[in-house]
């Protein structure tokens, strides 16, 4: 009893573990619009309105090589649409991921032609994953006692043989009635 107390306690951890594993949020730029010069102009500042981004969260810039590209900036880069001071390489094939690796704002603009100056960027706050989700500990305890469904399967099949033998043992009395 004991041993089975322990494997079902390790099987909770390990749904545990494996749900916040796979807690990082992927976020697509723009939604069905994706990286684009966007309609209208402010489209990326109305798509970040209401989301919260995370370290370890996934920007899916969703774009056809060669007709855009994405790139983190700083600020003024940002303010100014130049792709001079990258941070980092610029992504020129799409679609996209960039994971968030670290807190803050962080800019991204398209560098071709005048699509940053169009509309084509983006900024976003990171927050920082230390405040953890104490919310994953009950719904991830409920996951677990979902294996018995065979239940009421055994009662009429062992019932009917016992029917059937009920009906054998009444038909053998009523010929041997008859019988004798
Ligand atoms: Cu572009």
């Amino acid at each position: 009893m004991a041993r089975f107390l322990g494997l079902a306690f390790v099987g909770v951890i390990a749904v545990a573990l494996l749900h916040c594993a796979v807690e990082a949020t992927v976020h697509v730029v723009g939604d069905n619009q994706g990286w684009k010069i966007p309609q209208p102009a402010n489209a990326y500042e109305t798509w970040i309105s209401g989301k919260t981004f995370m370290v370890g969260d996934i920007l899916t810039f969703n774009f056809a090589t060669n007709e855009h590209d994405v790139v983190e900036v700083p600020k003024e880069s940002y303010d100014a649409c130049t792709g001079s001071n990258p941070i980092g390489q610029v992504i020129t094939n799409g679609p996209a991921n960039v994971t968030l690796q670290s807190a803050g704002t962080k800019y991204y603009i398209c560098t071709i032609g005048q699509h940053c100056a169009n509309g084509q960027k983006l900024s976003i706050t990171v927050s920082s994953a230390t405040a953890g989700p104490p919310t994953s500990g009950p719904s991830a305890s409920m996951v677990p006692p979902t294996t018995p469904s065979g239940g009421s399967g055994p009662t009429p099949d062992s019932s009917s043989p016992v029917a059937l033998s009920g009906a054998l043992l009444s038909l053998f009395a009523v010929i041997v009635g008859l019988l004798f």
